[in-house]
């Protein structure tokens, strides 16, 4: 299993250059607007301090960080619900991911002119969000016009469904989207088959100037903006963020400390993106590679071991669990032991972060 974040917002607003900085992929990036047609996909390693530590500490040969996906799809504009520009397509495209990552422009740049004509952050949003609330109340009346039919006919099931989806229209009617709604779960679970975007996380990225990163008006105004919406919002130096990669890891630092910045903006994303998304970090230590997993909070024991290998989630017997602060403060697994803060679990046992595991089970 594995978690995808769509990155969305209007052509030119630097949804490419954002996914490059986030994956290092190479996708096309273009003065022209639609320069993105069909979808890029890759992985972003997700930063994690601990796993960093805990190279330091045991010195593996390998030390390999968990992932999580990220989609560039093409940008999208006012009639897109309808077809307008690649519409059609680009709903399909968003409407399986789990997380919506909305770039927002926050530069201005003579040579790439904003598609709009102007530098208007707040306009933007309304734009690519009144889309997607558009597309959301599309999909909703074709699945009603479906369960309609079933009632008439007699399935008694239908009705609880029909009136979930009522109430969900409702609120998109009053511009209110169908996260805010505080569903029930049996709600929830009627909405299962209708994929809708707007019940999905979702966070803000400023792709921001310099000038506008050190304080400026259109940042200003999107902080306001993020903060109506209860979603986060994070500001990146998107072209800046993009060249970075092209510099080895020891330079990076040092171009972040000459921006005053103490880490790449891509981290926070990443970081916020699997927080929204709730999910923790589990490790394994192995031979010679330390490893992260990631697995949604929640998660007993034996699926947490199917993460690492099908077998071992089939053949699950227990597992040895310490966290990461002890092995830290003690400084090796014999010591954590000797301290008493290794525990035995077994199957019913829920992950929690930060904490290292070791499989036993039968093949
Ligand atoms: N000055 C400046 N230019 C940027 C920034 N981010 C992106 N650009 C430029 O803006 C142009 C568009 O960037 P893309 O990443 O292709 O934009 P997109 O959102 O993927 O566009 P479509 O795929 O066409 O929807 C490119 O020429 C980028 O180099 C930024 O932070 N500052
Ligand atoms: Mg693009």
């Amino acid at each position: 299993m594995s978690w995808r974040c769509g990155i969305i917002g209007l052509p030119n607003a630097g949804k490419s250059t954002i996914f490059n900085a986030l994956t290092a992929a190479g996708a096309d990036t273009a003065i022209y607007p639609f320069s993105t047609i069909n979808p890029n996909l890759g992985v972003a390693p997700v930063p994690d301090p601990r796993l960093a530590a805990l190279g330091t500490l045991l010195k593996p040969e390998k030390l390999t960080p968990t992932t999580i996906e990220f989609a560039d799809v093409a940008g999208l504009i006012a009639g897109a619900s309808k077809g307008e520009g690649l519409g059609n397509q680009f709903l399909a495209h968003i409407r399986d991911v789990d997380l919506l990552v909305h770039v927002v422009r926050g530069f201005a740049s003579g040579k790439c002119p904003h598609p709009l004509g102007s530098l208007d952050p707040v306009r933007d949003v309304e734009v690519v969000e009144t889309e997607l609330l558009l597309a959301d109340l599309e999909i909703l009346s074709r699945q009603k016009l479906k369960l309609e039919k079933k009632v008439k006919m007699g399935e008694k099931a239908g009705a609880a469904a029909l009136a979930a989806l009522s109430r969900v229209e409702e609120g998109l009617n009053q511009g209110r989207w169908a996260r805010d709604l505080g569903l029930s779960p049996p709600e929830l679970e009627h909405l299962q088959p209708v994929p809708l975007l707007t019940l999905k996380p979702y966070l803000f990225v400023a792709n921001l100037s310099e000038d506008e990163f050190q304080g400026g008006r259109h940042y200003k105004v999107l902080q306001d903006l993020a903060a109506t919406r209860a979603a986060p919002l994070v500001p990146i130096l998107g072209d800046l963020e993009a060249e970075l990669q092209d510099l080895p890891p020891e330079e990076r630092q040092e171009f972040l400390a000459g921006l005053g910045l103490a880490e790449p903006g891509i981290h926070r994303l990443i970081q916020e993106s699997y927080r929204l998304l709730g999910l923790v970090t589990f490790y394994t230590i192995v031979g010679t590679e330390v490893r992260a997993w990631t697995v949604p909070h929640g998660t007993p024991l034996p699926r947490a071991a199917g993460r690492v290998h099908s077998d071992m989630e089939k053949g699950f017997i227990r597992a040895e669990v310490m966290n990461f602060e002890d092995l830290q403060k003690l400084g090796s697994a014999a010591k954590v032991k000797e301290a008493g803060r290794l525990h035995v679990e077994g199957r019913d046992y829920l992950v929690q972060d930060g904490e290292i595991l070791l499989f036993r089970f039968s093949r």
